[in-house]
């Protein structure tokens, strides 16, 4: 298993649409592995492919407290979003930036698993945000996205300026 570099808004690789899995194999799963300990190491609580630069789409969650229930999905959809909710978001590739994003608060959200069978999860409250949060990175998506121009320039300034004093 090997941990993975995460990219760092705006980095233009989180822009791309990620391609979907054909296949569910060993090397997905190995892909899968890494992903978890990468987003258990960072420590974060979701992590989708293209935030470790694999333009593929696939997804790592776990909201649980003793970081014991790893969901991840392959090919991920919603098929059903209900209600609404205001969260404060972070993410791993926006580090040390919290806001709030208004989200759907119920989801229903379908994939495969990592054994390539069909899994489908009804989510509330967190794991909700967090499956949107994650699927929107597939499409190169960003939380920062939902924010005002103003504070998504902002956010973005101050990137570029923790990258410049970084190198
Ligand atoms: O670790 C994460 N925490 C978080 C908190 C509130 C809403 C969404 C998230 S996802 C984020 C990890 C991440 O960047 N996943 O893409
Ligand atoms: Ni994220």
């Amino acid at each position: 298993m090997a941990i993975h570099h995460i990219l760092h808004y705006p980095d233009p690789r989180l822009r791309f649409k990620a391609a979907p899995v054909a296949r569910v194999d060993d090397e997905i799963r190995m892909l899968i592995d890494d992903m978890f300990e990468t987003m258990y190491a960072a420590p974060g609580i979701g992590l989708a492919a293209p935030q470790i630069n694999i333009s593929k789409r696939l997804i790592v969650i776990d909201i649980s407290e003793k970081r014991n229930e790893p969901l991840a999905l392959v090919n991920p959809e919603i098929t059903l979003r209900e209600g609404s909710q205001k969260s404060d978001e972070g993410c791993l590739s926006v580090p040390g930036i919290s806001e709030g994003v208004e989200r759907a608060a119920r989801v229903v959200a379908r994939g495969l698993d990592r054994d390539g069978g069909a899994l489908e999860v009804e989510a509330e409250g967190l794991l909700a945000v967090c499956l949107q949060h994650e699927i929107d990175h597939l499409d190169g998506k960003l939380f920062v996205d939902y924010l005002t121009e103003m504070k998504r320039k902002r956010i973005r300034k101050k990137m570029e300026k923790a990258r410049r004093q970084a190198m």
